[in-house]
């Protein structure tokens, strides 16, 4: 099997788990700040459709290189037995605690893994490394210098220089920023590490690629899923009685109930976008601090991802006007100007009102006598907005995430351009169509889904 394997070994401390989470797409990799988080070697394989694409080995740091260097240049043979030396190291040092670090990362090398050295850019070179690179030349297997970028100092060209005196390919990449583009790039000049990996680690920048794609679509069909169901809920609660003291208690409580429905949706819906991007552990970091992630219905959910009134008014006018028109074409354009002028008011009208209130109320009488409340399907033409822009965002964000960060996901417009600059007016008129129809009790037939999910589709591919 020419599966690619490759060891990520380095100082304690310099991005190689970070390196190993993003390129295996493993938000379960353990990093931290402080040195030797990493204990023992471990390998973490990147799979896509259950076949595994390459592996990768998360290893400890160096700890005492200048002591084994100068176990292995005790025992040389000279240059064609250098392998076979670090070899017998490994032998002689296997229940050793001082080495146990060397042992773990050396291991899998010896074993046939392809060596990816990291270093800290942003740090300045220093002699202590000489050791480390000296012992991987001693492996004799194929290498190559990753330069990481911890914080804000530039030494590169200095460790360029350096690292070029042990490595023949050296590669300056950030761990836990690069952005999908990059890790590809990388991928791909990993085959030159070992010729027999080319070909496997092309393949898998393909597939990596062509899934890609397909991630964006299963989300544009979880988003489009998202509006269809939060536009046709409707909860009931029960009416103790007709005074409008009753149904006035009954209908806050309904309200609230459809606001946690909708919620509860949203954070399905989030989480299945987790799933897609293989972030199996951003939900409970997300709702630990979940007062950091704005509510749908607050004001500033509002504001932020909703249109304005004015956006709202003229995106109403205009899809009344093409009611307006469908009532003209019926009756044979005898009253086209007419229909389309009654088209507009009404659809403008029709927002404006139906802004005031969340969603619509109706009593029901029951069977056996009493009353319950029916609150739903939403009318407030802007909450779909606010949804929409809501998941755009979201599903970027997590687009984008590597597996290497660990800090909170959180959702804010901040982070995204305003849904409205981004919907030109015919895609916000047909979309608006699709909203209407939806509140207005409506089930999407197959294809009035599929049209709904492209939309979203390139909305996505815009963001
Ligand atoms: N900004 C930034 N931080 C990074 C990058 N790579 C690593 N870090 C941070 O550096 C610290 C160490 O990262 P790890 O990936 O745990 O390093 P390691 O080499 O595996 O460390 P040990 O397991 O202790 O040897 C963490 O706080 C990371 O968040 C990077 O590319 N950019
Ligand atoms: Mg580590």
């Amino acid at each position: 099997m020419n599966r690619p394997r490759l060891a990520i070994v380095g100082h304690p401390n310099k991005g190689k788990s970070s390196f190993v989470a993003t390129f295996a797409e493993d938000d379960a990799v353990a990093i931290s700040p402080h040195p030797g988080t990493t204990t023992q070697a471990r390998t973490y394989p990147m799979r896509l459709d259950g076949e595994v694409l390459y592996e990768l080995i998360d290893t400890p740091g160096f700890q005492r290189a200048r002591e084994v260097l100068a176990w292995l240049e005790a025992h040389d043979r000279g240059a064609g037995a250098r392998g076979a030396v670090v070899a017998e190291f490994l032998t002689a040092h296997a229940n050793d605690p001082r080495f146990h670090d060397e042992c773990q990362l050396l291991t899998p090398i010896v074993e046939g893994a392809g060596i990816l050295y990291i270093v800290d850019g942003s740090r300045p070179y220093g002699r202590q490394y000489e050791a480390d690179m000296e012992i991987l030349r001693w492996t004799g297997r194929p290498r190559m210098a990753l330069i990481n970028m911890i914080s804000a100092g530039d030494h590169i060209d200095q460790w360029r220089s350096a690292l070029g005196q042990y490595f023949s390919i050296v590669r300056v990449f950030d761990a836990v920023r690069a952005d999908f583009g990059k890790r590809i790039e990388l991928l791909r000049a990993f085959g030159a590490i070992d010729e027999r990996w080319a070909v496997p680690l092309n393949r898998a920048a393909d597939a990596l690629v062509a899934d890609r794609q397909r991630r964006a679509q299963r989300v544009a069909g979880e988003i489009a899923d998202l509006l269809i169901t939060a536009l046709t809920t409707t909860v009931i609660v029960p009416l103790s009685g007709r005074s409008v003291d009753d149904e006035a208690r009954a209908h806050a409580e309904g309200r609230a109930k459809l606001r946690e429905e909708v919620r509860r949706r949203e954070v399905l819906s989030r989480r299945t976008v987790h799933e897609i991007y293989h972030h199996t552990g951003l939900e409970a970091r997300e709702s630990a601090a979940a007062y950091l992630v704005e509510d749908v219905f607050s004001a500033r959910s509002f504001s932020v991802f909703g249109m304005s009134q004015t956006q709202l008014a003229l995106t109403g006018a205009a899809s009344g006007a093409v009611v307006g028109s469908a009532v003209d074409v019926a009756l044979g354009g005898a009253s086209l100007l007419l229909g389309a002028g009654i088209g507009a008011a009404l659809g403008a009208f029709g927002t404006l009102t139906g802004a005031q209130g969340l969603a619509k109320v109706r009593v029901l009488g029951l069977p056996l006598g009493g009353y319950e409340l029916r609150v739903g399907p939403i009318t407030d033409p802007n909450v779909p907005w606010v949804l929409l822009g809501r998941a755009l965002l979201h599903a970027k964000l997590v687009a984008e995430r590597n597996h290497s960060r660990r800090e909170e996901l959180i959702v804010d417009a901040q982070a995204g351009g305003h849904l409205a600059d981004m919907i030109d007016a015919a895609r916000r008129r047909r979309l608006d169509v699709t909203f209407r129809r939806l509140r207005g009790g409506r089930e999407l037939v197959a294809d009035e889904r599929e049209a709904l999910l492209a939309e979203i589709a390139t909305l996505i591919d815009a963001r």
